[in-house]
């Protein structure tokens, strides 16, 4: 059981993640994104946090996701797919939010197309990890909750 009062990191997934581990198993790997749910839920029970963890391929319900949960969130994992590189909406939404932001992508950008190279994102998130597969989400949890508690 969950409870509002427990802190919790929230961790969101953009367009065509649901896909994971169905196509293109030589860039994304073989790992569904229920398994890695399941890696962020494990590193964030480490760390005393839980997570509300949701995909859409739907840039405005990201955004209200974000805005649903700005304030009462300790932080966010963001891999917002191929919006990271062309919303300046999400990035304006997740400019508002209270605790830290961590952007996470499967596999290593930068050794990609030129169009992934750039982030909207990164310039409001307080750290960025590429190119680690899914342990690059729980490793998104950890640093985020070693944040929040430096703030503390
Ligand atoms: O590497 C990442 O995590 C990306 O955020 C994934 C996005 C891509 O547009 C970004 O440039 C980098 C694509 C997500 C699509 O995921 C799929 C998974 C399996 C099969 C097809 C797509």
């Amino acid at each position: 059981m969950t409870g509002p009062s427990e802190p919790t990191v929230v961790v969101l997934n953009g367009p065509n993640l649901n896909l994971l581990g169905e196509r293109e198993p030589q860039i994304y790997g073989h790992e569904t994104l229920a398994d890695v749910e399941a890696l962020c839920r494990e590193a964030a029970g480490r760390a005393g946090l839980v997570v509300d963890f949701r995909q859409s391929n739907h840039e405005g319900v990201l955004i209200d996701a974000v805005h649903e949960t700005r304030t009462s969130a300790v932080g966010f994992v963001v891999n917002a797919g191929a919006l990271t590189h062309t919303s300046i909406a999400l990035r304006d939404a997740l400019a508002t939010v209270a605790g830290p932001v961590i952007e996470v992508h499967l596999s290593n950008v930068h050794a990609r197309e030129e169009f992934r190279h750039h982030s909207y994102l990164s310039a409001v998130a307080s750290g960025v990890i590429v190119g680690c597969g899914p342990s690059g989400y729980a490793y998104a949890v950890a640093r985020v909750a070693e944040l929040v508690k430096q703030r503390a």
